[in-house]
Parts: C-alpha cells; sequence; structure tokens
C-alpha cells in the first residue's frame, strides 16, 4: 500500500501516526514554505486527511489531479463541498456512529446545566454567596416536552436518554421515520409551538442554515429553552441574542456557534446562557475512535475494500457517470 497521502494541520496524534504508518505522509505543518511544498507534492496526491474545521472547496480539490479520497474527522461534513467532491469522482468519508452516545451525554449535561442554572450555581458556591443565603430556586425539567431538529444517530441517542428522564419527545426533519414512536411535526415552526425545549443537532450547510429564526424563537415561547448541539449556522445568533434579550425564550444552551471558537461577546455577558466551547465528542476515548475512523478509512480504501464510512454524497461503490 503506497499511496501519497497529505495532511495540512497536525490534527489528532492518532492520525498522523497511523497515517505516517501506513502510507507515505506530507505532513505540509512542517513546510517551511506552504505553497512551495504544495506545488511540488500535488500532482503525487491520492488521499488527503482533514480535521473538521480544513475547507475542502472545489478549488482546494482543484490542486490535486490524482486526488481519490478526502477522509474528514467529524461526523458533520459542511466544511466540505462533497457534491464538488462527487464531480471530480473523490469520495469523501467522515465518522459516523462512534460518537452518538458521547454526544448524547454532552448535550444531556447541557440540557440540565441550562434548565436546573447548574453553572450559574457552582459559580455561586464559589463566590462564597451560599454563606449568606440559597441559590435562587430554578427552572425544572419535569413536565417539559422536548423537540428534536434532526433526529438522526445522534438525536436518537438524545431521545433515548430523555425518554429514561420521563420527558416526552418529538421531532421535526425533512421526512418522518417509519417505526419511530415519536410524534412527528412536518415543520419546524409546528414542532416549536408545541415543545418548551427544543434541541437542535440537524448538520449545517446551506440547507439548513438559519432554520432556527426569530419566527421559531417566538413559537418556541416565554418558557422555553433552546439548545444547539447540532451545528452553530442553523440558529439564526442575531436572532437569539435578540430573544435573550427580550425574554422571547427563556435561556439556551449552546455547544456550537455560528463563527467558531469566536464566541458574541453579547452571548458572554449573559449570565443564564450556559456556553460550552464545542466539546460535545471531546473525551479522549471518543476522539480516539473517530481518529482511528478517519484512518481506517484510508486503509480499507487504499487496500482495495470499501471505505468504511463514505458519505451519501459520494457513495461506493460509485455512482455510474
Ligand atoms: P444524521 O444521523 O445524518 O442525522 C441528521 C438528522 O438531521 C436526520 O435525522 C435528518 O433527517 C435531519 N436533517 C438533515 N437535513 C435537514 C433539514 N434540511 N431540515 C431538517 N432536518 C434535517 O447525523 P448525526 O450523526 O446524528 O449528526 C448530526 C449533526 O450533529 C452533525 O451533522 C454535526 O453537525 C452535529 N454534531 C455535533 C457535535 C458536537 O460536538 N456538538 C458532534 C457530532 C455531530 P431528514 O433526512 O429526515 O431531514
Ligand atoms: C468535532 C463534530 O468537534 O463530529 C462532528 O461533527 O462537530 C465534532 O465531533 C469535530 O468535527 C472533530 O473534527
Amino acid at each position: 500500500m503506497t499511496a501519497d497521502i497529505l495532511m495540512t494541520n497536525a490534527t489528532m496524534p492518532r492520525i498522523v501516526e497511523g497515517v505516517d504508518r501506513a502510507f507515505r505522509l506530507h505532513k505540509l505543518w512542517e513546510a517551511k514554505d506552504r505553497e512551495a511544498a504544495l506545488a511540488e507534492i500535488a500532482p503525487t496526491i491520492r488521499g488527503v486527511a482533514v480535521g473538521g474545521h480544513t475547507v475542502v472547496d472545489d478549488k482546494f480539490l482543484a490542486q490535486f489531479p490524482k486526488l481519490e479520497i478526502v477522509s474528514s474527522m467529524g461526523v458533520g461534513y459542511d466544511h466540505i463541498d462533497a457534491r464538488a467532491a462527487a464531480k471530480r469522482g473523490v469520495i469523501v468519508t467522515n465518522t459516523p456512529g462512534v460518537l452518538d452516545e458521547e454526544v448524547a451525554d454532552t448535550c444531556l449535561g447541557l440540557i440540565l446545566c441550562a434548565v436546573r442554572r447548574l453553572p450559574q450555581s457552582e459559580r455561586y458556591l464559589r463566590a462564597g454567596k451560599w454563606l449568606k443565603g440559597n441559590f435562587p430556586l430554578s427552572p425544572t425539567l419535569r413536565g417539559r416536552t422536548a423537540g428534536i431538529l434532526g433526529l438522526g444517530r445522534i438525536g436518537k441517542a438524545i431521545a433515548r436518554r430523555l425518554e429514561a428522564f420521563g420527558v416526552e419527545v418529538c421531532y421535526h426533519g425533512r421526512n418522518e421515520q417509519p417505526g419511530v414512536g415519536y410524534v412527528y411535526y412536518p415543520t419546524l415552526l409546528e414542532l416549536a409551538r408545541n415543545v418548551d425545549l427544543l434541541i437542535c443537532v440537524a448538520p449545517g450547510g446551506a440547507e439548513t442554515r438559519h432554520l432556527v429564526n426569530a419566527e421559531v424563537l417566538e413559537a418556541l415561547g416565554k418558557d422555553g429553552v433552546l439548545i444547539n448541539v447540532g451545528r452553530g449556522s442553523v440558529v439564526d445568533e442575531r436572532a437569539l441574542i435578540e430573544a435573550l434579550r427580550k425574554k422571547t425564550i427563556l435561556t439556551a444552551g449552546l455547544d456550537v456557534f455560528e463563527d467558531e471558537p469566536r464566541v458574541p461577546q453579547e452571548l458572554i455577558d449573559m449570565e443564564d446562557v450556559v456556553l460550552f466551547p464545542h466539546v460535545g465528542s471531546a473525551s479522549v476515548h471518543t476522539r480516539d475512535a473517530m481518529a482511528q475512523l478517519v484512518v481506517d478509512n484510508l486503509i480499507d480504501y487504499f487496500s482495495g475494500k470499501a471505505p468504511r464510512t463514505p458519505v451519501p454524497e459520494t457513495p461506493w461503490p460509485r455512482a455510474k457517470s
């Protein structure tokens, strides 16, 4: 198995070491002159391994005439133009499945933090305020109905946890899912009108951009809580800030943002909002599993087997043109 693989940035050591062991790895971050190094190696590159933030657009793909596969870390691949890759006959792989339970765990933690105001209560204790009186009573998860926007692999893992917590679940996606026992709403607006906990776990990209807008937040209502563990772009952040300011909704718990790692100061200044720095899958265990899948996709593909997890836009076996 001798193929030239490019990595533009030093991502997880497990990826760098795994790819280095199996292939001829070109570490672009070590080059003194990136442009010159890229020009020299580009004609030989057959595979690229990227993290979740490297933009792979048609211009990027066009640099590599022999490129066959882009192996990306993360299940979301809105940083990759997968349709452009398909047109060029390039397979794109992501890392679905291995992070579902971790992200769902994080999501339940975020829900409890946002609803029960747990980070605020911790800050209260550390500030010595308990000595002067009890922390104020919080809102509750009891009696809430949760609406999941994007009942996919992670959405279902969140739903299972919510059921165990005694919280009723319903959902919206483009399609009603057969065999799913939760109430389906054909529009997001209807879902928002019927729940007081809206959990966003839909993918990013042009199709979902700003799905959660001012109208949806208004429909969620004064006691409503918005949780976003999907992609920042799915929520109109300006509309959310306005809704929080005007108390159109109760509060929000966010793990993802429109312009990461930059988070609007208005959100940072809001004591009631809970903000996580995109840590949904960020445990050593789960990031290792994701990194290994990045390596395994390349190894399987270049061993003549099917890549393990191609994205739907670049199916395997390749669609006939
Ligand atoms: P998945 O299994 O593909 O599920 C995605 C769900 O979104 C599907 O149920 C799909 O249903 C729905 N959906 C897609 N496009 C939609 C649209 N235009 N309108 C409404 N619903 C739409 O993906 P997954 O593995 O659960 O991952 C979901 C997302 O979570 C990822 O894409 C990523 O952005 C995010 N994520 C975040 C973290 C984190 O650290 N916070 C970690 C992992 C993943 P239909 O096809 O019926 O519409
Ligand atoms: C990671 C994620 O932050 O898998 C995803 O879609 O958002 C996260 O698990 C990241 O993409 C890893 O590169």
